[in-house]
């Protein structure tokens, strides 16, 4: 079994949410904050076996897309302050950042 966590931004996840619904696939939705932009994404975390992964990632590739986005970050979160920029920048962001991790026992009761 595997937990997939994607990290995608607002615009998509009601898309990926109901997709994911329609294809009978479970997950929970985190709300998420990005840690250079400080801007609100959406944290995804889908546990499935391990024979629906590439599913699972079709389907969040074509739910998400890139976009360009225009920000000036307003301070440095914690004291990462080398990535902090003073001044707008313009990033590509998404379409989702995926991580795949084994799980070592999964339970409900
Ligand atoms: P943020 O950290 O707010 O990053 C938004 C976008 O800013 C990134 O898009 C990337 O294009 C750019 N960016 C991030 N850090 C940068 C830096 N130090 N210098 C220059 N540009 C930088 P994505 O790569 O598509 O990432 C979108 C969001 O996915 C991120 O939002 C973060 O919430 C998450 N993410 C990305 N990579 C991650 C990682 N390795 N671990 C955990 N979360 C990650």
């Amino acid at each position: 079994m595997k937990l997939i966590l994607a990290v995608v931004q607002d615009k998509d996840s009601p898309r990926l949410a109901q997709n994911l619904v329609k294809q009978g696939i479970r997950a929970t939705k985190l709300a998420s904050t990005g840690g250079f932009l400080h801007a609100g994404n959406t944290t995804f975390m889908i546990g499935t076996q391990d024979e629906q992964v590439e599913q699972v990632l079709e389907l969040i590739k074509t739910s998400c897309r890139a976009r360009d986005q225009v920000v000036t970050p307003m301070s440095p979160m914690g004291s990462q302050l080398e990535s902090y920029v003073p001044y707008p920048v313009t990033v590509q962001v998404g379409g989702a950042t995926v991580f795949v991790l084994d799980i070592a026992q999964f339970a409900q009761f």
